[in-house]
């Protein structure tokens, strides 16, 4: 329900423009709501910094994807000469060319959302919130402070990464939000971190012919179904990708030839050994930005650096909210923070009931080999109906156009995991292989939507895509048959 208006300078205050906060003060003004938006950057240990938009659009997706996309392309040049086209097979990326290229992508996107903000009558304010109460907060600017109030708050500031606990981690490693623009060639690289960003970034820094090591503390991939997990990584080794298990960093000195000495440790034997790398990417998980905020001031509780909110995005103060990567327990994506950005504005503003469904989100993680899912991991739906309760449908396939480049196949995998009886309800889709996301996402719609294995198998796929080989399961692992595909048009 819309507040009432009281004597305050604005309806609405937005802390943080990244992809929640600016999709909640959008949607607000379009609703008659006053609106301001702060957003502000701390520079990186390395001095980096970037314009409005916040992680997605500058040290995230965007130039995760532009880089992925750029090391497919390498991929695909070598291809192509298998079709026949003469290419020159010595190619070799030029590193500051696509840093110049990515990072002009990135700066007129922040100038298309500054121009937007303006046109759509929202306040944007290039200062660091921080509470005074819970009515008022105090924006630091680059020329003095501003001491600003309203109605109701939406803290959207996102998280930033975190660095290890150990001599050299600040002053000489780098993380994802150095790496999009970084001034020199990472070279040979020691990424530490087997989580989504770990393992995204070191694709594309093979992809385009650099030397990644990934440092897996203990899992790969946590949190997401671990028989894809471990395919991805598998996938990743096969193209020659060394992973360094059950490790962890013990310190990094700059040696006098500047590259950097790193010593580990194997936590299993206890074994310490070392190696020499030219960059070291933190990619260990984020922290929420709960500190700068006073959020006592306001009485605003955290929860573990984020904040817990209940089903309608509010703190455990009443007009206070919280959207996107700052809210504890819920995924960490951009349209996440957009949606939920979007819903909150409308209930607060235009007389929706509409709450954000955090359920079911579809994900891909863009490794060399994409891994798209959405809804359930096996383990999860066996530990929420058992075991007994479970059908799980798989099958190796081989994509049309791996065959005249003779890429592997090896990896290339699709499940389904469902209600063994009864309706049989589909819990979880799982895709390992090219353009993971485009196939995903609308199976994700038909998830929500209930979707059955009958159903599924009653899909006419369409041929020759990766897509349809969901169409085409049959086989469940109960069964024990072999799931590699023993023909492709029939
Ligand atoms: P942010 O976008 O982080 O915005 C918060 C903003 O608030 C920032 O600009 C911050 O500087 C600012 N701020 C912080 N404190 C204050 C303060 N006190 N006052 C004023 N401003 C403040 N998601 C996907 O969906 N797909 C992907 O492929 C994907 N890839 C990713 C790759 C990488 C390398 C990373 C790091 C993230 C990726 N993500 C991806 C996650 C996605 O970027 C985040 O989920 C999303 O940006 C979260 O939006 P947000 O609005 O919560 O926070
Ligand atoms: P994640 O998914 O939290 O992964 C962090 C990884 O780093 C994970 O493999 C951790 O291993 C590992 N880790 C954590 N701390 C350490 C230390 N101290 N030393 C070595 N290794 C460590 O974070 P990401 O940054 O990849 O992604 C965060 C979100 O951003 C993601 O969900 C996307 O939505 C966007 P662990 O499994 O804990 O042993």
């Amino acid at each position: 329900m819309a507040p009432v208006q009281g004597n305050y300078d604005y309806d609405l205050v937005v802390i943080g423009g990244g992809s929640g906060g600016l999709s909640c003060a959008k949607e607000a003004v379009a609703h008659g709501a006053r609106v301001a938006c702060l957003d502000f950057v701390k520079p990186t240990p390395l001095g980096t910094k970037w314009g409005v938009g916040g992680t997605c659009v500058n040290v995230g997706c965007i130039p995760k994807k532009l880089m992925h996309q750029a090391a497919l392309l390498g991929e695909a040049v070598h291809e192509a000469a298998a079709y026949g086209w003469n290419v020159d097979d010595k190619i070799k990326p030029d590193w500051s060319k696509l840093v110049t290229a990515v990072q002009n992508h990135i700066k007129s996107v922040n100038w298309v959302t500054r121009v937007d903000l303006r046109d759509k009558k929202v306040e944007y304010i290039n200062g660091l919130g921080s509470f005074v109460d819970s009515h008022t907060i105090s924006a630091k600017l680059k020329g003095g402070e501003r001491t600003i109030t309203a109605q109701t708050f939406v803290i959207a500031v996102g998280g930033r990464p975190r660095y290890p606990n150990i001599p050299g981690a600040v002053e000489y490693g780098i993380t994802s939000d150095d790496l999009f623009s970084l001034d020199h060639e990472p070279g040979k690289t020691l990424v530490v971190g087997a989580g989504y960003i770990g393992l995204e970034c070191a694709g594309f820094l093979k992809g385009l012919g650099y030397e990644p090591t990934v440092m897996v503390r203990s899992i790969v991939l946590r949190g997401f179904d671990q028989q894809m997990a471990n395919l991805v990584a598998a996938a990743m080794e096969e193209r020659g990708i060394p992973f360094l298990r059950k490790t962890v960093p013990l310190s990094v000195e700059k040696q006098s030839d500047g590259r950097l000495l790193v010593k580990y440790e194997n936590t299993e034997t206890g074994e310490v050994d070392s190696d020499v790398f030219d960059t070291v990417l933190w990619a260990i998980g984020r922290k929420g930005l709960v500190d700068d905020l006073n959020l006592d001031n306001a009485g605003v509780l955290t929860h573990k650096d984020k904040i817990q909110v209940d089903c309608e995005e509010t703190t455990n103060v009443p007009h206070i909210y919280a959207v996107g990567d700052i809210i504890y327990g819920k995924p960490e994506l951009t349209p996440v923070a957009v949606l939920a950005g979007r819903l909150l504005a409308r209930r607060l503003y235009a007389d929706s009931e509409l709450r954000m469904d955090y359920v079911d989100v579809a994900t891909t993680v863009f490794t060399p080999l994409e891994y798209a899912c959405v809804g359930l991991s096996e383990e999860d739906a066996i530990k929420l109906y058992g075991a007994e309760e479970i059908e799980v449908f798989h099958g190796y396939y081989k994509p049309t156009e791996f065959f005249i480049p003779q890429k592997s196949v090896r990896y290339c995998y699709v499940k389904a995991v469902a209600q063994r009886n009864g309706e049989q309800r589909v819990y979880g889709l799982h895709y390992l292989g090219p353009v993971a996301g485009e196939v995903i996402q609308g199976f994700a719609a038909a998830l929500k939507s209930g979707l059955t294995i009958p159903t599924l198998m009653n899909t006419v796929g369409i041929h020759p895509t990766t897509a349809e080989e969901f169409t085409r399961l049959s086989i469940t692992k109960r069964s024990g048959l072999d799931p590699t595909p023993a023909s492709c048009c029939s």
